[in-house]
């Protein structure tokens, strides 16, 4: 019997139909609802921490004071500066490029700038040579590598950013290790610290170089590279998740000027911190550089009288009005890019759901594993890594439920035998579970569970400490000195109470 086609098969067809609408139906409300950019971001806290790679415990209850709102000082602002126009027009929402995430800005869209110096680049630029600089991830045309001294290393030319300086700025004592660059060169002395005969650390100081390189880089790549869409920054002690700041891009319009990053301050100037990498538009270079023959030199005395570089940038975008964070004029946001590596900074509730962009002070080991664990994430069917994801993966297999000599820094609560009198337990806790807490590390741990956000405690001679956020922190091997030198601290983790952290 000839079998009917399916297409003529008429209890099919009707069904196919219907299934195709509410196939139809059903992606809207999902476009609608996964729109990302409706979780917006201006009802987060601050993170405070952005230029203090530690977090010291005493410092926390102010590091969590609101940010004053941010309203750059009129008279920062140049009235002549042709960027007024695009400086009134404040969106307060990203504007939407297009619908979904999907990978319409591609790493071809993007120019990455890298910043090494001639003292550590042997050390810390060839892992990412390895690994994150590979052309499937970014295209070699695509890289720019700066330091102060001109290198070729297999087919990468490393720039050196300093060339241009003039003549007053070299004078600068600060330029000394800049000057001794060219001596170690001509006497034929390593600056490698490999532990290798012929070896030693390169000029002292070479530092102090680094504030003087923000300027002539951005001016530079700008130039260099004038179809790029975004100019993305990163030192050579960080890991910046690419793909996933390259879906972050495809909410903003490139023309516009944006200028994002980790947010940090000084001398009333709100700027990107460096180590944390940021995210700079062409439409904010042609609002600020691009109007300049050298802006380099315009801001040198500036550039001289400040200490860091990161700032000086900052404080140029504001004088152009480009106002740093991705809602402008909101500097509430700060989520993404840290100015920690991930075993020294907090996971929080509040940014366990938002998307992750980089990390900083990063060991060579770190920049191996994390480019492991981005190329294990598929982009393209989970979306954007969260913090969430970061830490599922790569922090809680170190998470156990006690483990002696590890300070893991909880701090929240802290109960001592000489201030447990004052202790006021949180609401829900006896006092009697919690001013035992100090006796000893089954009381402590016993305090934490009994608290029902507490995630982590610490525990030492006489002296509990209970945190609601997560960190990892480092503990002491065997075999260290620290441990003929002390008693050991015990930490403990309740990772599972994160399950309540619930995303979307
Ligand atoms: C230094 O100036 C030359 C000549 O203008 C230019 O080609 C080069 O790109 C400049 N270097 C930097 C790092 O800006
Ligand atoms: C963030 C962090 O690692 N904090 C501490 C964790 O414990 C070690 C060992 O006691 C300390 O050295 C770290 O400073």
């Amino acid at each position: 019997m000839a079998r009917v086609p399916f297409y003529r098969e008429n209890r099919i067809v009707p069904v196919g139909i219907m299934v195709f609408v509410m196939f139809l139906f059903f992606y809207h409300l999902d476009l609608d609802h996964t729109d990302p950019r409706t979780a917006d971001l201006s009802d987060l806290p601050p993170d405070f921490s952005h230029k203090e790679n530690t977090i010291k415990a005493e410092s926390r209850q102010q590091q969590q004071q609101p940010l004053p709102s941010f309203q750059p000082s009129p008279s920062a602002i140049p009235p002549q500066s042709a960027s007024d126009k695009l400086h009134t027009e404040k969106p307060t929402t990203p504007k939407p490029q297009k619908q979904q995430h999907g990978g319409q800005t591609t790493a071809e869209d993007v120019v990455l700038l890298f910043k090494t110096g001639a003292s550590v680049l042997w050390r810390r630029l060839p892992i990412h040579l390895a690994t994150s600089f590979a052309s499937d991830r970014i295209p070699t045309d695509n890289l720019l590598i700066y330091s102060d001294y001109p290198e070729t290393i297999g087919s990468w030319q490393v720039i050196d950013v300093l060339e241009n300086s003039t003549e007053s700025v070299l004078r600068s004592d600060n330029y000394e290790p800049y000057r001794q660059q060219a001596d170690y060169e001509a006497r034929q002395v390593y600056a490698e610290q490999a532990n290798v005969e012929g070896d030693g650390n390169g000029p002292a100081g070479g530092w102090k170089l680094d504030k003087y390189k923000f300027l002539p880089l951005i001016q530079h790549a700008g130039r260099a590279k004038p179809d790029a869409k975004w100019y993305i920054y990163m030192e050579d002690d960080a890991y910046l998740f690419l793909p996933n700041l390259l879906q972050h891009l495809d909410r903003f319009s490139w023309q516009e000027p944006w200028y994002f990053g980790g947010l940090a301050w000084k001398h009333g100037d709100y700027f990107a911190h460096g180590g944390a990498g940021f995210a700079l538009s062409r439409g904010a270079w042609e609002q600020s550089f691009g109007l300049e023959e050298d802006m380099v030199a315009k801001y040198a005395a500036f550039t001289e009288a400040h200490g860091c570089g990161d700032h000086v940038l900052g404080h140029v975008m504001q004088d152009y009005g480009i106002n740093f964070g991705q809602t402008h004029g909101k500097s509430s946001y700060s989520w993404g890019f840290n100015p920690e590596p991930h075993w020294g900074g907090w996971f929080r509730r509040a940014s366990w759901c938002q998307p992750l962009y980089s990390w900083h002070h990063m060991h060579s080991k770190d920049v191996a594993r994390l480019y492991n664990f981005e190329r294990s994430w598929d982009f393209a069917t989970k979306g954007q890594m969260k913090y969430r994801d970061f830490f599922q993966a790569m922090i809680a297999p170190y998470m156990r439920r006690r483990v002696v000599w590890w300070d893991n820094q909880s701090s929240r609560y802290e109960i001592r035998s000489d201030n447990v009198a004052d202790a006021q337990p949180p609401e829900g806790v006896s006092k009697e579970v919690w001013n035992k807490a100090w006796v000893s590390m089954d009381a402590c741990e016993a305090a934490c569970e009994a608290w029902k956000d507490c995630v982590q405690w610490t525990f030492y001679e006489d002296q509990c400490r209970m945190d609601e956020n997560l960190m990892l922190g480092m503990g002491i091997p065997e075999g260290d000195q620290r441990r003929q030198t002390s008693l050991p601290r015990t930490s403990g983790w309740l990772p599972q109470r994160t399950d309540k952290w619930v995303c979307d």
